[in-house]
């Protein structure tokens, strides 16, 4: 019983490494012969760990990545009197912070924000670089762009967050700062700077969709699982066949909540969820401080808040 593997079983076929298809002229074999396997990735997926595709874009996101690392990681390592001890010890609570209000969009000497700026520079080449190599590993596939598409939204609010709004604002004060508890103080003060985030609508959309986000991802994990008895992993072969997983699946929703999303929408609902919680929430970050300055007045005087 060697078919249906998962986290659960301890069956695991050990073979060649699958090179993948042939593209841009070439064949798979001359890509790379990078490719092992590993039982330890074999408990949670599958058990081949590569060809990875590096070219151009994946070397400059690594490259640029590696340097706000390095650039974060070693501004806190001054914070800590290079002291290892220290440096573990308050790791959570270093913070890389961007330069103060009087710099406005100006550089500002290393130690007062600039390399806070110089660190961001490389974050932002390197997501996106990414999101390019996420692009162009699509297009030789052959494959529509739904991953670029998404992870464009997220991308959308982390140049909101860390550019577009501090540009507007007409200063890099306003960005996140690089730490761990940091930049969950700059989100609480964020929120009581500008009257409340929770009345904030967008903010109030965007968790609509992260919670919905998480219940669909249930919904449809399980549903999937129920029927894996059935071969419902195999989701889309299965939409026309009577008595399949993909009808059960089907009629369990109806039965239950009268509606069901088809074999194929099911994930449009997921992509659009997981997209407008960043898509919204970007907006509602853009227009505090720039549009609206306190959200509870704001909310006061549309009759949302009393
Ligand atoms: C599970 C995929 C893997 C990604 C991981 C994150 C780094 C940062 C830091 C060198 C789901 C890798 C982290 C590379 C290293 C330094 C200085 C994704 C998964 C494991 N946050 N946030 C976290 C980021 C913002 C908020 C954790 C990034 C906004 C709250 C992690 C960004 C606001 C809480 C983290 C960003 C905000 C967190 C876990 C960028 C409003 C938590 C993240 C670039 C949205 C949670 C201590 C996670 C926590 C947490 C990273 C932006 C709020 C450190 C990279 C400014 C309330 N955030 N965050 O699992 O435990 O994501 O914090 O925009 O409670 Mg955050
Ligand atoms: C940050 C997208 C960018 C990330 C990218 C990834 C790397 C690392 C490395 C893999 C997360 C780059 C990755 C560089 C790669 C490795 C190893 C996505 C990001 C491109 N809030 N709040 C949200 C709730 C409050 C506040 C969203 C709940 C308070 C602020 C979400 C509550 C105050 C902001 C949400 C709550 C406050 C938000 C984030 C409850 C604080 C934002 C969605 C129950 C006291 C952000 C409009 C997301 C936003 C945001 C939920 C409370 C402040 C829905 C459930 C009232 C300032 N909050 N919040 O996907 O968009 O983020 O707001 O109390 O900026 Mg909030």
């Amino acid at each position: 019983m060697a078919e249906y593997q998962n986290i659960f079983t301890q069956v695991q076929v050990a073979g060649p490494p699958e090179m993948g298809m042939a593209g841009n002229g070439k064949p798979a074999e001359e890509r790379t012969t990078n490719a092992r396997m590993s039982k330890l990735l074999g408990w949670f997926g599958n058990a081949q760990l590569g060809p990875v595709h590096l070219g151009p874009f994946g070397v400059v996101s690594l490259a640029t990545g590696f340097a706000w690392f390095f650039i974060v990681g070693m501004s806190f390592w001054a914070q800590a009197g290079y002291s290892p001890g220290v440096f573990m010890r308050d790791l959570f609570w270093f913070a890389l912070e961007p330069p103060a209000p009087q710099y406005g969009l100006g550089f500002a000497p290393l130690n007062e924000g600039g390399w806070w700026l110089i660190a961001s520079f490389f974050l932002l080449v390197s997501v996106c670089s990414w999101w390019i190599r996420t692009y162009l590993r699509a297009e030789e596939l052959g494959m529509g762009k739904h991953v670029a598409w998404a992870f464009a939204s997220a991308i959308w609010l982390f140049l909101v967050l860390g550019l577009f709004r501090p540009i507007l604002m007409g200063s890099w004060s306003e960005a996140v700062p690089y730490g761990i508890f940091p930049h969950l103080d700059w989100t609480n003060l964020f929120s009581i700077t500008y009257g409340n985030l929770f009345y904030n609508p967008f903010h109030a959309l965007s968790i609509v969709f992260l919670y919905g986000s998480a219940l669909l991802f249930a919904m449809h994990g399980a549903t999937i699982l129920a029927v894996s008895r059935f071969g419902g992993e195999r989701e889309i072969e299965q939409i026309v066949d009577r008595g399949t997983a993909s009808e059960r699946a089907a009629l369990f929703w109806r039965w239950t909540m009268g509606f069901n999303a088809t074999m194929e929408g099911i994930h449009r609902w997921a992509w659009w969820f997981a997209v407008l919680t960043t898509l919204t929430g970007g907006i509602g970050i853009l227009l505090t401080g720039t549009v609206v300055d306190n959200w509870f007045a704001w909310a006061q005087d549309h009759g949302y808040a009393r």
